[in-house]
C-alpha cells in the first residue's frame, strides 16, 4: 500500500502555507453506480473513512461522469443519493469531511475545458477504460467516454489535492491525471501538486466468479447493505477453487477468492485457509462462515444506510452543505488558472 506522505514539522514562510495546506488535502470520486458493493468498500471507501482522519478530505459523486453511461435521469438521480446515503453508513462523517455532488460545483467542468487544451488525444485513445467502453457499449461512444480522464483530472486538482484513495482500477487514470498536471505546469508554470493514488490492501477485489474485477456492469458483486438474504445468496454463489472438485481434495487456498476475502474478516484466516489446504474443511462451510460474518460486519452500516433513505432531506442537506463549502476553493483555482492562460 501507498503511504500517505508525512507532514512537514519544519516552520513554513507565510506563503508556503496556502501551498502546504493544499498538500494534504485528499480527494475521490465514486460514481453514482447505486449501493456500494464489497469491492467499493475494501478497495476505496475503507481508505476514504481512514483519511479523513489524517487529512483535509473531500469525497465526490461524479454524476457527470455517470452521464457517458447512464442516460435516465430519474434513474441517475435515485442512485445519486443511495450513493451518498452508501458512504454516509459506511463512516463519512461531514464533520471530518466534505462529501458532495460533482455537478453542484460547476467549475469542475470549466477547468476540465482547458486542461483538455494541454492534454493530447493519443492519450486519452489508450486509456484501458475507454478501450473497454467501446467494447460494452458500442453503440454509445460518446464524447464524454473519450473526455473522461481530463474531468476526472479537473475533479482532483480543482483542490489541489496530492493524495487520491482508489482502487487499482483508477491507477492508469491518476497516471492520466498527473501527465496532464504536468502537461499544464510545463506550459504554464507550477500550479497543480501532481495527484498520488492510495491503495489499500486489497487494491482488486475479485468478483464472486472468482476471475473478474468485482463490478456492477458484471453482475458479480457482494452487496454489502443489502437484505442478509441477499448477501447470503451473493457468497453462497462464490465461484472457489475450480480445480478442488470432491469435499476430500485438499484445496488451494492462495487461489480461492473466498478463502482471500476472509482476511477482512477475521483473525483467524490462517486456520481457514489451513481447513481448506488440508480438506479439513469444505468450501460451503467456508462460505457460509464468510456470508455470517460479512453479514455481521456490515449489520450497524445497513441500519444508518436504512435510517439515511429514510430521510433523504437528512443526505441532501449534508451534499449541499458540502458543495457550498468547496466554493471558494474552486473559484480561487479557476481565477489562478484563468490568469495563468491568459484568460484575464
Ligand atoms: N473490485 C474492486 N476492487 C477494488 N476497488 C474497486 N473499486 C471499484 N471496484 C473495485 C473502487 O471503488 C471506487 C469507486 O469505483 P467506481 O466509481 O468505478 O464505482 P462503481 O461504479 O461502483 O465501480 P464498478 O462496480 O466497477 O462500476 P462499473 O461496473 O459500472 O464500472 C474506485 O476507487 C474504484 O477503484
Amino acid at each position: 500500500m501507498t503511504s500517505p506522505a508525512q507532514p512537514s514539522t519544519a516552520p513554513a514562510p507565510a506563503e508556503a502555507v496556502a501551498a502546504a495546506a493544499t498538500s494534504m488535502r485528499t480527494f475521490s470520486g465514486i460514481q453514482p453506480s447505486g449501493v456500494a458493493h464489497l469491492g467499493n468498500d475494501l478497495g476505496a471507501i475503507r481508505n476514504y473513512v481512514r483519511l479523513q482522519d489524517e487529512y483535509e478530505a473531500i469525497y465526490c459523486i461524479v454524476d457527470y461522469h455517470a452521464l457517458t453511461s447512464t442516460h435516465d435521469p430519474e434513474v441517475l438521480r435515485a442512485r445519486t443519493r443511495d450513493m451518498a446515503a452508501s458512504l454516509l453508513a459506511l463512516g463519512l462523517d461531514p464533520e471530518r469531511c466534505t462529501l458532495f455532488v460533482q455537478s453542484h460545483r460547476p467549475e469542475h467542468t470549466e477547468l476540465a475545458w482547458l486542461l483538455a487544451t494541454v492534454t493530447p488525444v493519443s492519450w486519452l485513445e489508450r486509456t484501458p477504460t475507454y478501450k473497454e467502453k467501446r467494447e460494452s457499449q458500442p453503440d454509445d461512444i460518446n464524447h464524454g467516454l473519450l473526455t473522461y480522464p481530463v474531468l476526472q483530472a479537473a475533479d482532483i486538482v480543482i483542490y489541489k489535492a496530492s493524495l487520491v484513495p482508489v482502487g487499482r482500477d483508477q491507477a492508469a487514470h491518476l497516471e492520466l491525471s498527473r501527465e496532464i498536471v504536468r502537461a499544464f505546469n510545463n506550459r504554464y508554470g507550477q500550479t497543480f501538486p501532481e495527484p498520488q493514488a492510495v491503495f489499500t490492501d486489497a487494491p482488486t477485489v475479485l468478483g464472486t466468479d472468482g476471475v473478474r474485477k468485482m463490478s456492477k456492469s458484471l453482475g458479480n458483486t457482494i452487496d454489502i447493505l443489502a437484505e442478509p438474504e441477499l448477501i447470503r445468496r451473493q457468497v453462497m454463489s462464490m465461484v472457489t477453487d475450480t480445480q478442488r472438485i470432491l469435499r476430500t481434495d485438499p484445496g488451494r487456498p492462495e487461489v480461492c477468492n473466498v478463502c482471500q476475502l476472509h482476511r477482512f474478516f477475521g483473525l483467524d484466516y490462517l486456520e481457514i485457509q489451513d481447513g481448506e489446504r488440508t480438506a479439513r474443511t469444505g468450501c460451503v462451510d467456508t462460505k457460509k462462515l464468510l456470508a455470517d460474518r460479512i453479514i455481521r460486519h456490515y449489520a450497524p452500516a445497513r441500519e444508518r444506510y436504512l435510517e439515511l433513505q429514510a430521510h433523504p432531506e437528512q443526505v441532501a442537506g449534508i451534499l449541499e452543505e458540502g458543495a457550498d463549502g468547496l466554493r471558494p476553493v474552486a473559484e480561487a483555482t479557476l481565477a489562478e488558472v484563468r490568469e495563468k492562460m491568459g484568460l484575464r
